[in-house]
């Protein structure tokens, strides 16, 4: 039998939005893998709604903890999401030191911006947080306003390949991770740059008409499922783009709070 890797994902539940836990967990889980999750916060509705709730669960973490430690649980991998607090970074780095299994690698995008601007409850003390916890990675995967953020860079709209490749620089300095830059664009694609030791891929496609939210998570939780199963990152980038790109062309265009992802992961896109 091969032995299923045991994942811990960590970010918020969001009930409604299709974002964070409701997208990792089951698209992990689809692509075989037992996935465990360290809840943050569960919210009524991801925060591009108006307004939400939200209950804050970082004093469950250190008896969940505990709990495990008890239990002698451990993980092969962790993929980060949203955190929305700096002490949920230093919980995230008490799990890898305690719960890993020998190199169980760490994928984090280190959600927190898009559009040039920080999302609703982040400041400048959480993206310096930040910068320590993706010097524990082993993948990043910022889209270019968090690359931009990180490095202190200036925000540029031109999203292009030198803008990209100065972020992915800047960042490789921070992190001994791969570097995946998200959100490139150029004559009329859009994708990733995969920066790892000087070397530069880009994986694109054509950029579509239409936005989204939520599909960052959706690309994480695809790219981190192919690369636990020992994909090479160009694949599995290609394949998250590619999903991510079918999910938005099935969306209704009134779905303005995520991207109908189910009904092509039941038909085992
Ligand atoms: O998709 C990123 C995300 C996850 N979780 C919550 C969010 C957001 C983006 O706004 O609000 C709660």
């Amino acid at each position: 039998m091969v032995k299923v890797k045991r994942i811990c994902t960590m970010q918020d539940l969001s009930c409604v939005g299709q974002c964070s836990l409701t997208v990792a967990l089951p698209i992990l889980s689809r692509y075989g893998i037992e996935t465990c999750v360290l809840p943050t916060a569960v919210l009524s509705n991801h925060t591009q709604f108006r307004s939400w709730s939200y209950l804050d669960l970082t004093g469950e973490i250190p008896k969940i903890f505990a709990e495990w430690a008890n239990s002698g649980i451990d993980f092969d991998g962790y993929v980060l999401g949203y955190l929305g607090k700096k002490e949920l970074m230093e919980l995230a780095v008490e799990m890898f030191d305690r719960f890993s299994t020998e190199g169980a690698p760490v994928v984090i995008d280190p959600v927190f911006a898009d559009d040039g601007k920080l999302y609703s409850g982040f400041d400048l003390e959480y993206v310096e947080q930040m910068r320590k916890l993706i010097a524990r990675a082993d993948i990043i995967d910022p889209n270019i306003t968090e690359a931009s953020f990180l490095t202190d860079t200036p925000y540029r709209e031109d999203h292009g390949k030198e803008y990209a490749e100065t972020l992915a620089e800047k960042l490789a300095r921070m992190t001994n991770g791969v570097v995946i830059v998200t959100g490139v664009e150029y004559d009329g694609l859009i994708g990733e740059l995969i920066y790892r030791r000087g070397e530069k891929e880009y994986v694109m496609l054509p950029k579509l008409d239409a936005r989204y939210h939520g599909t960052g998570d959706i690309f994480t939780s695809v790219m981190s499922a192919h690369y636990f199963a020992g994909a090479e990152l160009g694949y599995a980038c290609r394949q998250a783009g590619a999903f991510v790109a079918e999910c938005m062309k099935s969306t209704d265009d009134g779905h303005f709070y995520g991207v109908s992802f189910e009904r092509l992961l039941a038909k085992g896109k």
